[in-house]
């Protein structure tokens, strides 16, 4: 029986990684603060792939919720196989002299505070079995800086300095470090960047074909299917449209 915990699984790559480890016969533990949606999805799930899913609701900003919320798992479902650091958000495009510091604090507390309260409390359970696999979600955000995208691309560089220190850190526990850094990709992430604005939203994915949750979903399963003494460090994965963060052919 393997295991895979995947935060921020209501939603675009996280729900989307959930199906494609069900379908692979992992049973999981699935996070975020949408209940009833992370309950759809483990119902969905456990319906159609015949798995067992547990559902934590939790915010990865709140450091005693992550700690309470994980700590209250039983033993054999700390024997995580997979951990996907997937939650997260950007919030607006706006110049570094007129941010809103709400916003930046919600992208930093969750990009990368989130990512190692989560990682901090999973981290030892892997460490003790000696042997697991760490997924952060970073972007192409972290390779290239673009406009008006400042906090978020350093939010996202942050995640990328994180799993090279991760790999360097777990190496003696034969624990793998993978970073996925997908570019655009049509999910809820405009959406909630753009704080509900659809029409701005839409607007972003205009005239090429973005990756699916889904994309993202099959590469991050691939770099989880590999045998045991192969590890995938580092993957930027775009759409073929995509050249970095910033080219974009429409
Ligand atoms: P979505 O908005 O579709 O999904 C984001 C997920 O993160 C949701 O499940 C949400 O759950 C969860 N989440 C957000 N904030 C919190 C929080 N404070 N606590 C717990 N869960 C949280 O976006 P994507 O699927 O596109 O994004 C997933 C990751 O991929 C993010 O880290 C994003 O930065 C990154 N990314 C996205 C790209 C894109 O173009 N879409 C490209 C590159 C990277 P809930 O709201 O229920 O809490
Ligand atoms: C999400 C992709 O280009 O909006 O990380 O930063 S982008």
């Amino acid at each position: 029986m393997k295991i895979a915990l995947i935060t921020g699984a209501t939603a675009g790559f996280g729900e989307a990684c959930a199906e494609r480890f069900a379908k692979e016969g992992y049973h999981l533990v699935i996070t975020g603060r949408r209940a009833e949606r992370l309950q759809e999805v483990q119902q969905q799930l456990e319906q159609q792939y015949k798995v067992k899913v547990k559902t934590l609701v939790f915010d990865v900003r709140d450091k005693a919720a992550v700690e309470t919320a994980l700590g209250s798992l039983e033993d054999a479902w700390r024997a995580i196989d997979v951990l996907v650091n997937n939650a997260g958000l950007a919030l607006d495009l706006s110049t570094i002299d007129e941010g809103n510091t709400e916003d930046w604090d919600t992208m930093l507390d969750t990009n990368v505070k989130g990512l190692l309260y989560v990682s901090r409390t999973v981290i030892p359970w892997m460490r003790d079995r000696r042997k697991g696999h760490i997924v952060n979600i970073g972007s192409t955000a972290a390779k290239t800086v673009y406009a008006k995208g400042n906090v978020y691309c350093a939010s996202k560089a942050a995640v990328d300095a994180l799993s090279q220190g991760m790999r360097i850190d777990l190496l003696p526990y034969n624990i793998k470090v993978t970073a996925v850094h997908p570019g655009a990709a049509e999910t809820e992430f405009s959406l909630v960047r753009f704080k509900g604005d659809a029409s701005r939203a839409k607007d972003v994915y205009k005239g090429f074909t973005p990756l699916s949750g889904k994309d993202v979903a099959d590469v991050v399963f691939y770099c989880c299917s590999l045998p045991p003494h192969v590890c995938i460090n580092d993957l930027v994965v775009t759409p073929t449209a995509q050249a970095n963060a910033y080219y974009i052919h429409r």
